[in-house]
This record gives structure tokens, sequence and C-alpha cells, in this order.
């Protein structure tokens, strides 16, 4: 007879991921709900949006403060936005569009279970709320909540968490239809539902974005350009624009233009081999000794003849 022992995975760290180079705004005192907070805290624009049916508190018993400070301790930008009236989407597009994702959730509660007694009789309090004041949730927040999402922005993915979406996550019996609804993955149309405690998930997520290619669900815009002999076209990752330099200032687009303005005024006939090496020497000298925060890669094509 033999033995066999198995070694228990040792937990994945969650810091393994380089952390986003908005790292260097460090930690916000509070994750912004407005323009204006997020104006103080010199961003212009949300790596990350965080929909609650929740009053927003910034304590480790709040699942979107608990989300919201995991991804901002990886560099991520978050936003709250917390109890939107949902009967428009212009709420949902209090901080403009989120780069990578909205995160939904309904909050520390199933929505129906904070709404309604036992027998099915509206509560009239809410503990997640200021006030303990109820009525400031829809009924199934998190299906609303991700379909004003979609119709704010109609782009972005959209990842629903929390306990609403972990406990309807496969066809379930529902208490106040008496009925077995399907997935609230299929009914809330999100991307993605992350089941549980999902910190190293959606890290897991922000961290290597989405993959590179062509999706068939997607529509994308066609347009013609009439392309002349000398003309460049030019591709890159945001590793390029987003790399950092030890004055904590952002490569960008305008580097990237400078750099092919200045090899094509020197040299007017440089192949696209030669716009990238200067491209990639003038990002090294930029980021100096500073250990890269992304991974880069430049396409450069040069029409000729
Ligand atoms: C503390 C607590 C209370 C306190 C709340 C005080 C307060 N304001 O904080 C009090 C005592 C008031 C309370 C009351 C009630 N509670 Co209570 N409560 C809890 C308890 C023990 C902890 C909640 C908590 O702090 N969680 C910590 C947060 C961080 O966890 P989380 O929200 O789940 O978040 C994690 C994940 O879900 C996920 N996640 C969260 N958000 C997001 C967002 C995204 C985008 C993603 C990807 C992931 C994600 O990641 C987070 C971090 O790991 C939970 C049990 C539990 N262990 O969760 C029950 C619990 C929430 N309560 C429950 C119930 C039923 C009630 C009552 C209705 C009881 C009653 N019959 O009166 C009342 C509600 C009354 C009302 N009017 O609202 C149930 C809800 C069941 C359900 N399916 O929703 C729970 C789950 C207990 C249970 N197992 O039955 N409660």
């Amino acid at each position: 007879m033999t033995a066999e022992t198995a070694t228990p995975a040792r937990p994945r760290a969650l810091t393994r991921y380089k952390p986003y180079w908005a790292k260097r705004f460090g930690p916000a005192p509070f994750l912004p709900m407005s323009r204006a907070e997020m104006d103080a805290l010199g961003w212009d624009e949300c790596d990350v949006i965080v929909v609650t049916g929740d009053a927003y508190v910034d304590h480790p018993s709040f699942g979107m403060a608990v989300i919201g400070r995991v991804l901002e301790a990886q560099g991520f930008r978050v936003g709250i936005i917390a109890q939107p009236d949902w009967q428009s989407a212009e709420p949902f597009k209090a901080l403009g569009k989120p780069r990578l994702f909205f995160g939904v959730t309904a909050g520390n509660m199933d929505s129906m279970i904070n709404r309604y007694t036992a027998d099915r009789k509206i509560r009239s309090d809410d503990a997640y709320t200021p006030g303990g004041e109820g009525g400031k949730r829809p009924d199934r927040s998190s299906l609303v909540y991700a379909q004003r999402c979609r119709e704010a922005w109609s782009d972005v993915p959209i990842v629903i968490g929390g306990i609403e979406a972990s406990l309807r996550r496969i066809a379930h019996y529902d208490y106040w239809q008496d009925k077995v609804r399907r997935s609230i993955l299929v009914d809330s149309k999100a991307d993605l539902l992350l089941y549980g405690n999902a910190e190293l998930q959606v890290l897991e997520i922000a961290s290597t974005g989405m993959a590179l290619g062509i999706d068939p669900e997607q529509t994308y815009e066609v347009a013609s350009f009439q392309l002349r002999a000398g003309d460049v076209l030019l591709s890159f990752t945001d590793g390029l624009t987003d790399a950092v330099n030890f004055d904590e200032q952002r490569f960008g687009k305008e580097r990237v233009r400078g750099c092919v303005r200045s090899v094509l005024e020197s040299e007017p006939d440089a192949s696209a081999a030669r716009i990238v090496d200067q491209i990639m020497w003038t990002l090294r000298s930029f980021r100096g000794l500073r250990v890269p925060n992304d991974d880069v890669t430049v396409v450069a094509v040069r029409v000729t003849g």
C-alpha cells in the first residue's frame, strides 16, 4: 500500500503583481465619490468604479471598502458610487468612464433580504444606510445597477460580486417569487461574476487586463484612410505611455509623438525599425534605472513606394 501525502498549495500573495503606475498617488483619505474629489487627488479618471447598494463607509465591514482599498494598495484608482438613484444612467456617469471595469455589488446583504421581511413586508429600516433609512436601493440591486452601468458606458466590462451575486451565482430558488431563477450572471448581463471573498480574483482581473484580440460579440468601428508614401502607423501597449521616471512623470503620448517627429526631421527616410529603436531608446533614458512597471510593445509600419 502506498500512502500519498498532499502538500497544501501555498496561498497566493495579494501582492504578487507589479503595482500599477498610479500607486505613486498613494492612499486617498477616502475613495472619491465625485469628480471634485477625484480632481483633489489629481486623478483624471478611475481605473475601477465600485457601485454599491450600501452607504460608503471606509471600514473593513463594508465590502466596497475592502475591495476598493485592496485595489488601491496595488496602485489602481478606485471610485465609489454608493446608493445611486437608479431611475436613470446619469448618476452612474458621475465619475466618468472607468478605465478597466465597473464592480457592481448589492452591498453587504442580498437586496431582497435587505428590503423585505420573511413574511414579505417591506422593512422600515436598513442597517447599511445613514440613519437606518429604508428605500435607498432597488429590489435586485445587482441587476438594476449592472443595467444602468451598461447604459452609461456600453463598452465597459461589468464585474458583479458580493453576497447577492455570490448566493445567486447558479440556478436558485427565489423565496419572493417562489420560483427557480437562473444565474444572476445571465440576468444581469454582466461580463464576470466573482464568488465569495474576491480580493485575489479582483486583483488578478485588474492586473492582467483584458485579453488582446478580436471579440466576436463586440461591435468595432471601421474606418478607412488613404495612406501615402512616407506615412507612419504606430501602435503600442499602455506600458509605453504609463512608464514613470524618478520624478513620477508619465512617458505619455506627447513624448511618443515627439520621438517620431524628431526621427523623421533628422532622417526623413527612417525605417519602421529605426522609429521603434528611437522610441525604445528615449523610453530607456526617460525611465533610467527605475524598475519597469509594465511590459512594453511597440509596432511601427512605414508606408513606402
Ligand atoms: C455585521 C452584520 C450585521 C450588522 C450590521 C451592522 C453594520 N452596519 O455593519 C447587524 C447586526 C445590524 C445586521 C443586521 C442584519 N443582518 Co447581518 N450580518 C452581519 C455580518 C455578520 C457581517 C457583515 C460584514 O461586515 N461583512 C464583511 C464584508 C466585507 O463582507 P462582504 O460584504 O461579504 O464582502 C466581501 C465579499 O462579499 C466580496 N465583495 C463585496 N463587495 C464586492 C464588490 C465587488 C465588485 C466584488 C467583486 C466583490 C465584493 O468581497 C468582500 C471582501 O471579502 C454578516 C455575515 C457575514 N459574515 O458577512 C451578516 C449578514 C449580512 N446579515 C444577514 C441578515 C439576514 C441580517 C438581518 C436581515 C437579520 C434580521 N433578520 O434582522 C439584519 C438586517 C436588518 C436591516 N434592516 O438591514 C445575512 C444576509 C443574508 C443574505 N443572503 O443577504 C448575513 C450574510 C448573515 C447570514 N449568513 O445569514 N447584520
